[in-house]
């Protein structure tokens, strides 16, 4: 049965509405966070060389179900009402040093996952199995793009995808054309981290995922988001998944 407590309080679901990012702490109890870290340890263990972003780890096992924990359940019932239950939950996330000497604003891969064609009513969950601190590869997204983003879609003749929408950011935008442009290397943490820009009304700026094991972070559909690199001695272990709403 679904929990019915309100989770997204008026206060948090104002910081999901502005950035598009809100964080819940301790969403997963302490001892379901370690077993899930314990699996996902050894999945990586039984792999002779894992690389720095190891792929295809599957959710399949069901070893990371305890995911979907009462206050997980409780958030998804007050964003999306009724939901369609994932067949697995927790896809992993992991990237271990990725080899940049020093950390930087990405310029590449910044993009929008829609999910599955035609879904209109989503939720995108992260949720933190190991200290996330900066440097140590959280995802990045740009706090308040899904508004700007949202604005594209609502403006277009007809439906656009990932790149199409982020092309159009970069010609409203200096800002976002630099925060993709490949040769632009010069203090990129001051400009999208610190400075961020105003957009038609909206200020954005470049965040990395930061959390402690247990918190969830509910990320908006229409986020714009990339992989950053991990600079950190530590492996980023993260689940995520999408949730559904029943139309
Ligand atoms: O943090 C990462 O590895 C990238 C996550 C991402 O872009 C995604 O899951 O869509």
């Amino acid at each position: 049965m679904k929990d019915t407590r309100e989770i997204l309080t008026p206060a948090l679901a104002a910081i999901y509405a502005r950035e598009g990012v809100v964080r819940l702490p301790g969403a997963i109890p302490p001892h379901d966070v370690q077993a899930m870290t314990a699996a996902l340890r050894r999945k990586l263990e039984a792999r002779p060389d894992p690389g720095p972003r190891p792929s295809k780890l599957s959710s399949r096992t069901g070893a990371f179900a305890a995911m979907a924990s009462s206050v997980v359940r409780g958030v998804l019932n007050d964003l999306l009402g009724d939901w369609e239950e994932p067949p697995h939950w927790g896809l992993p996330l992991v990237s271990f040093h990725t080899g940049e000497a020093a950390w930087d604003v990405p310029c590449r891969h910044w993009h929008m996952d829609f999910g599955r064609p035609g879904a209109t009513r989503l939720a995108r969950l992260f949720a933190v199995l190991e200290p996330l601190r900066p440097g140590g590869g959280g995802t990045g997204y740009v706090a308040g793009s899904h508004r700007l983003i949202q604005a594209v879609l609502d403006g277009a003749d007809g439906p656009l995808a990932s790149a199409g929408v982020r092309r159009r950011l970069e010609a409203q935008s200096p800002w976002f054309a630099a925060l993709s442009a490949p040769d632009d290397r010069q203090d990129r943490v001051r400009r999208f981290m610190e400075d961020g820009a105003e957009v038609d009304g909206v200020h954005v700026r470049v965040c990395e995922m930061l959390g402690e094991p247990g918190d969830v972070i509910v990320m908006h559909p229409l986020m714009l988001h990339a992989p950053t690199p991990n600079v950190l001695p530590t492996p980023r272990m993260m689940l995520t998944q999408f949730v559904y709403g029943r139309p």
